[in-house]
């Protein structure tokens, strides 16, 4: 159907909500489907963050690539892909070496993007009428991924800041309704978010895995 490409915030909060097993373990699958509905979003914004969401997508395909790849049953979830891709050597530790693309160093790039996320709900939900989008944007990505980009991206990615939609555009172009429902709906996605971004950062803490090449 032509709405087949239409984002809905339900969506993205419905996948964010599965993304957690019982145990707490991150289901790669709900964590991509999640992403995948973000890519969505950030596509009907307009085609000048596509070099952003191109990004995103080639990193969601080799994440996919893996999961339907022989070692399948290794990429269910997150904790069972940190530990066979270590376990194996299959991931660049210090510098690129023979596993560029190793999901674990593919995943951070995703993971470290969710905290701009948060910073960026959060920033757009306690926001007032006359705030302004590019504005909230900028801090976000200032406080977070932009402390991991080099200066050129920092440099693209601010340009595409300013061509942001307002705050009512964007919350309409969400597809929740009015205003209050939406800082409402912002208000519930937020804690799955930062849960699910937690229980990762956690975890790559753990195993040393957060300035992976
Ligand atoms: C709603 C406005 C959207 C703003 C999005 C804010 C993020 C800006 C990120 C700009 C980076 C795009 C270019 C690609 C950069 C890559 O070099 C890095 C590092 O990967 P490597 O080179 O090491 O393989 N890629 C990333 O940091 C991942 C970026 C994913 C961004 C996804 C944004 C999704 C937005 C959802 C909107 C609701």
């Amino acid at each position: 159907p032509a709405d087949n490409q239409k984002f809905s915030l339900q969506e993205v909060l419905d996948t964010f909500k599965l993304c957690l097993s019982e145990n707490k373990e991150v289901y790669l699958e709900q964590y991509v489907a999640g992403w995948r509905g973000l890519v969505k979003f950030l596509n009907s914004l307009g085609s000048v963050f596509g070099f952003i969401s191109k990004d995103a997508v080639s990193k969601l395909q080799i994440l996919v690539n893996y999961m339907n790849g022989e070692n399948a049953s290794h990429y269910a979830t997150v904790q069972s892909m940190v530990k066979y891709e270590l376990d194996n050597n299959l991931v660049d530790v210090n510098k690129k070496e023979s596993h560029p693309e190793s999901g674990c160093r593919t995943l951070l790039r995703l993971h470290r993007a969710l905290r701009w996320l948060e910073l960026f709900l959060d920033r757009l939900r306690t926001s007032t009428e006359d705030s302004k989008t590019s504005a909230l944007c900028a801090e976000a990505y200032n406080e977070s991924l932009a402390q991991h980009h080099p200066w050129m991206i920092r440099k693209a990615a601010g340009m595409a800041f300013l061509v942001l939609p307002g705050r009512q555009t964007f919350f309409e172009v969400m597809n929740v309704g009015p205003p209050e429902q939406v800082v409402a709906k912002l208000g519930e996605a937020l804690p799955l978010i930062s849960e699910v971004y937690q229980i990762t950062e956690d975890l790559y803490a753990q195993h040393n895995l957060l300035d992976l090449p």
